[in-house]
């Protein structure tokens, strides 16, 4: 039998461990697949060329139950972060988002606004819709509910959704599950805020490994170490995250950035200059709002910080 003559030779890549890819075909087989010698993608200076939401297409090897991945769809988007160890390279986390949910913890560990408002940026470049989870709730001391709820309020009014839940007792999961529609879901986020343990209670018998956080230093441990996409039985997939502790922004310009805050982008054409970078420009309206308090100070300073961070002006590949 000619295997190489089946029909069902595209998928979706689910799951990559070093140099094999597990992919799905349309009727749920789950293939083993390789890639060819050197497989680079144009531009793209990744440690990894295929990424968890590749669709591909692939070859089967005769009289064997692997195959051979040959060609990957153009990516719509992709996440990417720095590699840990090579400065200039990165690595794609995942691929094809179409929604994307940032789960946040207020001090177990803590999330920090700077990291939300890079998140955001880049989710913002791509136009992939984002939902703030803000889990963990039932850990929140009164003050740290009352940091969460100020969070959730600065981010409603610039139009990002925010819930509050609680993998622990149940808080908030029917709504995160209404939330997650057909096509592919994304659970970004620190490690130990509990991506793995919140699929695990959307998707019963998953079953993947989570882990307390550190008590000596409230961090998370890295528990899941690649990304990985599992069906979900309402419709779509789920892809669970390794925990990220900054973000590799795609590469933007410095002129660009303001037009990726939806509240600065309101703004851009009442500021004197079509140039202004909102930095110390005259008669700049992005700053006379943050004045009249209608641009949130932190959400400026983050602004800021992302446009004169040298890392983040330079293109990551
Ligand atoms: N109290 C409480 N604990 C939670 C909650 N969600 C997760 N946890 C716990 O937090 C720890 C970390 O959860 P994980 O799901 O492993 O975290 P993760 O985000 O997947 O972490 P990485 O895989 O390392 O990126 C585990 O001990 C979970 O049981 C919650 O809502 N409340
Ligand atoms: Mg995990
Ligand atoms: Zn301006």
């Amino acid at each position: 039998m000619n295997k190489t003559k089946n029909t069902d030779h595209t998928g979706i890549v689910i799951q990559s461990t070093g140099s094999w890819y597990i992919v799905r075909n349309p009727q749920g087989e789950l293939i083993s697949c390789r890639i060819k010698g050197k497989f680079k993608i144009a531009g793209i200076k990744s440690t990894n060329p295929i990424a968890v939401g590749d669709k591909v297409s692939f070859v089967r090897m005769k009289d064997e139950d692997t195959a051979v991945i040959d060609t990957i769809e153009p990516r719509h988007n992709y996440i990417i972060r720095k590699s840990i160890n090579l400065s200039k390279q990165t690595h794609i986390i995942a691929a094809n988002i179409d929604h994307a949910f940032l789960v946040i913890t207020i001090s177990q560990p803590r999330t920090s606004l700077g990291f939300i408002d890079r998140f955001l940026l880049t989710t913002e470049a791509y136009h992939i819709p984002v939902v703030l989870v803000f889990n963990k709730t039932d850990l929140n001391t009164p003050e740290e509910q009352e940091i969460q709820e100020r969070w959730i309020e600065k981010y409603r009014q610039i139009a990002y959704q925010s819930i509050q839940t609680s993998a622990l007792t149940g808080q908030g999961l029917e709504e995160l599950k209404t939330l997650m529609k057909s096509g592919t879901n994304m659970f970004s986020g620190h490690s130990g805020v509990g991506k793995s343990a919140l699929i695990n209670t959307l998707q019963p018998g998953l079953k993947i490994k989570t882990a307390h956080i550190s008590s000596f230093n409230l961090k998370g441990r890295h528990t899941t170490t690649f990304a990985q996409m599992h069906p979900l039985d309402f419709g779509g997939y789920i892809i669970d995250t390794p925990g990220i502790k900054e973000f590799g922004l795609v590469d933007f310009k410095k002129e660009d950035v303001s037009g990726y805050f939806p509240e600065m982008r309101a703004l851009l054409n009442q500021c004197k200059y079509n140039n202004c970078l909102h930095v110390n420009e005259p008669k700049c309206a992005v700053k006379q709002a943050v004045l009249d308090g209608k641009i949130a100070e932190s959400r400026y300073n983050n602004y800021l910080a992302i446009i004169n961070d040298e890392n983040y002006n330079k293109k990551p590949f």
